[in-house]
């Protein structure tokens, strides 16, 4: 094989991106509620034992490109953006005019924004740390974030505890740091109320998203399930204005069923926001592409949330590899990451009208014929002994309609 030169491998990439076909064009893209955040596209590879293997980019670079993929909406941390010591100062409002104009010059609306509340040296011992001093400078933090939001146009805000909770065992007390972290979001909520309301706008919605460890080894809040007895604890001051952006991965990780969980958050009127990617059951957070992984299981994901006219956003919160180049967040990374949601999004549809599925699951539902003696066991199991096969027959269908074999894709050997 001859080396292929360096000016060359770009449009190599691009030439077989092109020859894989089945992508969508921009305009149907954005047709779906799909975000994209800032810090997915920036994210330079860098991690504990890896260098960065990409070069530093801007928000205007990365709302343009957002833009030509079709991607209609970006979100962002406060710091992705604005340098630490800026916030609430001058420089502050100088970039939020600088997004602004970059928003509307590409057609992209801001739909979240998040505050970094893990990276800073202040966040050392948590957002809810002991020090009254730290706390408080957290709590303006969140509320400086949510007017951000609403100068952006944002609907939602995300809260993501990764620094809540311990490494070493004995110097937090967990009820106590959790009355401290509700302080903060009942900080953020007053102040949402009172921007909200001298700007004419709706409040934003607030939506905490829980990863069950990394970056610390314990976590107080691990689960999507443990925010939602946060949510209802009676600690919160507005419970109707806090909800959960699950983030799928973030489920697996835990060993989790993603589906269940956000079946759960669906039964407590509180799936707002969703993260999605892909990766592996307990392993760290690897944030990989949505659909790469679990295919299968993305489509039931999905199945469950169209069926139940989830509408809120699709953030593509993942790290593009440390092996795919600058040139690739953009060429390869995002259009394919969103094609494969929307391939998936649609099949969803399919699996939801398909003939075969409908009757099976119409059958299990009528059930077989009823026994006189509702306390006999062997008899109702023997009426229905022939009906639950169709289980593994639906997840036989479902692997069907994966693969496309529902529509003719078989194989003449
Ligand atoms: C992660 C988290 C983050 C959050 C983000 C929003 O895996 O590191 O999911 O990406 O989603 O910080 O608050
Ligand atoms: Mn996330
Ligand atoms: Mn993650």
């Amino acid at each position: 094989m001859k080396p292929i030169p360096i000016n060359k491998q770009q449009a190599l990439v691009d030439r077989l991106a092109n020859a894989c076909g089945g992508s969508y064009s921009p305009d149907t893209r954005r047709k779906y509620f799909l975000t994209g955040p800032q810090w997915a596209a920036a994210y330079e590879g860098q991690a504990l034992f890896h260098a960065p293997t990409r070069s530093p980019i801007t928000f205007e670079k990365v709302i343009e490109a957002y833009g030509k993929i079709g991607i209609g909406h970006w979100c962002t941390h406060d710091t992705d953006v604005i340098a630490t010591d800026d916030l609430g100062k001058e420089g502050q409002e100088k970039t939020i005019s600088k997004i602004k104009s970059s928003l509307k010059k590409n057609g992209v609306a801001c739909s979240m924004v998040t505050t970094e509340t893990f990276h800073h040296a202040v966040f050392a011992a948590s957002p809810a740390a002991e020090s009254p001093q730290i706390r408080q400078y957290a709590s303006w933090r969140l509320c400086n974030t949510v007017q951000m939001g609403h100068q952006l146009g944002a609907s939602y805000a995300v809260y993501w505890p990764g620094t809540l909770g311990y490494s070493v065992q004995g110097a937090v007390e967990e009820t106590e740091t959790l009355r401290w972290y509700a302080e903060g979001l009942n900080a953020a909520c007053r102040a949402d109320i009172e921007i909200a309301g001298k700007m004419g706008r709706p409040t934003l919605k607030h939506c905490m998203e829980a990863k069950p460890f990394e970056p610390q080894a314990e976590i107080l809040l691990p689960t999507s399930d443990a925010m939602l007895g946060f949510i209802s604890s009676g600690l919160l001051e507005h419970p109707e204005m806090v909800g959960l952006n699950p983030e799928y991965l973030h489920e697996l990780m835990w060993g989790a069923a993603p589906r269940a969980a956000l079946a759960r958050a669906l039964l407590c009127g509180k799936l707002w926001h969703f993260d999605i990617n892909d990766g592996y059951r307990l392993k760290h957070d690897v944030d990989i592409a949505v659909g790469l992984v679990n295919p299968l299981d993305w489509l039931n994901v999905l199945v469950l949330l169209r069926s139940h006219e989830y509408n809120g956003p699709f953030n593509l919160d993942y790290k593009p590899p440390r092996t795919t180049s600058r040139h690739g967040v953009f060429s390869v990374s995002f259009p394919t990451a969103v094609d494969r949601f929307i391939t998936l999004w649609e099949m969803a549809g399919e699996v939801m009208t398909d003939s075969i599925l409908k009757e099976a699951v119409d059958a299990l539902k009528a059930g077989g014929p009823r026994v006189k003696d509702h306390r006999d066991a062997e008899g109702i199991a023997a009426s229905h002994k022939e009906l639950l096969t169709l289980h593994e027959l639906i997840a036989h269908r479902l692997f069907q309609i994966l693969i496309g074999q529902h529509r003719g894709r078989i194989y003449s050997l």
